[in-house]
């Protein structure tokens, strides 16, 4: 199957009220291509005004959506599913073109992904069976769960579509209306999400309002007429969407940087190639999604006897990695999601040299050719150094592995846990000791043992320290999106 790239119009307006409207103030911005630098179409570039228009909108859908069955919303949420499935591969090339990474990852992983979010979501929904206790023989508990009313959600560019059903999918499945404001960077998929959606989701439970941060971000995340705010990005972003949802006491959930630690034990090493090639393999994940991963494996530890030996393999596997033209299915690594992203990489890299990092793969940008020629693709580069370097401690966020050794259990953990962040670690070993210990012992929200970049929708995800609060996906993420209403019911006729 060959994909090529989509068509857009000229421009595209915000979502608001079930239908596509101009920003109030005429202001749009261009949003281009990262795979070849060309315009791919205009969006609105909103403002506040824009963003209280598709908050009204929001409460609008709200007295009706707020009162739906569990089993509507179920219906709603399984034909959204059933939509994306149908229009799979036009989302992925449409995601593939807008964000940079290859067709094969959004056609087996970005995509269905986001359908099997929404399938999920509508199956925990009609699952819950909710609490009534006797308190004693004349007075009854109950504990009702109601929606929050309108939600307010701003998500990044790495996983467009992905990170919108993170989002979008819990907060329909327990009733709210949502106002959601998409990264500027890829605002594409959204776009034709609503546009493919308009049947079935009803007009006002989902508006999306496109823009920048501090013009359009920021007036939504501060509205006093959203009822929780949750964000994905950047952690000094997520400390000032804090700040303004702290003015209305409006609780948040965030999902933030990492820097995650990859840890290969000496037995990895032991007589079993299959094991051996899945370990490798697990290291090299550094490079999916150009390394655009909140959860990227950026730091790889290894035991110190199978360093060489080991690193041997990684380095082979990290150079036969295919790059370029993300719509050959045969592509591994693609574009990075724009100019700053690529100039922020290709920084950290010279920082990594500079500060005496030695450059074992990659190290520059990487030139496309064809007409990927102007586009932003970096090399998937190692950088050998130690823990207390910049690039083992700040989220480059590139398709750039920093690689260090240890002598034992105890400085593999003290160096896992030494950062600022808690998100994500892989932990490789053949010990049954170690296989349960040392997740243990890992300050981060979600450890994968002999295996990495998993992402079920029934899984709890999230982070420790700076990485952020809340958990996305399972169906523990309901309860951010829901009060707890509790009745104290008395059936006794004279007594108070
Ligand atoms: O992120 P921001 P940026 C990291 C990654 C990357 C860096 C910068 O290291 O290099 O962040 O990327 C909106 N009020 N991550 O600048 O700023 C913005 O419009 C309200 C990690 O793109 O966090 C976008 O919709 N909203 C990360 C969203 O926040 C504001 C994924 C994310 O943008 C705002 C992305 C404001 N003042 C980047 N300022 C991850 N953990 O997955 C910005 N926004």
């Amino acid at each position: 199957m060959s994909y090529t790239k989509p068509k857009f119009e000229e421009k595209y307006g915000n979502f608001i009220g079930g239908k596509f409207v101009a920003p109030k103030g005429g202001q749009y911005f261009e949003n281009t291509s990262p795979t070849n630098n060309q315009l791919i179409a205009k969006y609105p570039r909103s403002q506040k005004e824009d963003v209280d228009m598709a908050i009204d909108a929001a409460w609008e859908a709200f007295v009706s959506w707020g009162k739906t069955s569990a089993t509507e919303r179920a219906s709603v949420l399984n034909k959204i599913a059933d939509k994306l499935e149908e229009k799979l591969e036009e989302f992925a090339a449409i995601e593939t073109y807008d964000n940079g990474k290859p067709i094969r990852e959004t056609v087996n992983a970005d995509i269905p992904l986001a359908v099997d979010h929404f399938r999920y979501f509508a199956g925990v929904i009609r699952a819950e069976e909710g609490s009534a206790t006797e308190l004693n023989e004349h007075t009854v508990s109950l504990i009702i769960k109601e929606p929050l009313g309108v939600v307010a959600q701003i998500i990044p560019w790495n996983f467009p579509l992905l990170m919108f059903a993170w989002k979008v999918a819990p907060a329909l499945a327990a009733g709210n209306c949502i106002v959601l404001k998409p990264a500027e960077q890829t605002p594409s998929s959204v776009t034709f999400f609503v546009e493919v959606m308009s049947e079935i989701i009803p007009a006002g439970v989902l508006n999306i309002v496109h823009g920048f941060g501090p013009e359009a971000g920021k007036p939504l995340a501060s509205s006093s007429r959203v009822k929780k705010v949750a964000f994905t990005g950047e952690t000094t972003t997520g400390q000032l969407i804090m700040q303004y949802a702290s003015k209305n006491l409006n609780p948040v959930t965030m999902e933030l940087g990492g820097k995650s630690p990859n840890i290969f034990f000496n037995s990895v090493m032991d007589h079993d190639d299959d094991f051996l090639d899945k370990c490798i393999e697990g290291a090299v994940l550094f490079a999916f999604n150009q390394g655009e991963v909140c959860t990227c494996p950026s730091r790889i530890l290894v035991q110190e006897d199978i360093y060489e030996a080991f690193m041997e393999r990684v380095i082979k596997r990290t150079k036969a990695i295919t790059q370029g033209d993300p719509f050959d299915m045969n592509t591994q690594v693609g574009a990075q999601a724009s100019n700053d992203q690529f100039e922020k990489i290709l920084s950290y890299i010279k920082i990594g040299k500079e500060e005496g990092a030695e450059v074992l793969a990659g190290g520059e940008a990487y030139k496309a050719s064809g007409e990927y020629e102007e586009g932003f693709y970096v090399q998937p580069t190692i950088l050998k150094g130690h823990n207390k370097m910049r690039v083992f401690q700040e989220e480059i966020f590139g398709p750039v592995v920093s690689v260090c050794t240890f002598k034992d259990e105890k400085e593999a953990l003290e160096i896992a846990n030494d950062t600022l962040y808690g998100l994500g670690a892989g932990v490789w070993t053949r010990d049954a000791h170690q296989l349960y210990q040392i997740p243990r012992a890992i300050e981060a929200g979600r450890v994968w043992v002999n295996c990495y970049h998993d992402y079920p929708a029934h899984a709890p995800f999230g982070g420790y320290k700076k990485s952020g609060f809340g958990r996305e996906n399972h169906l523990m993420m309901l309860g951010h999106y829901r009060q707890t209403k509790n009745m104290l019911i008395s059936y006794d006729k004279n007594k108070l």
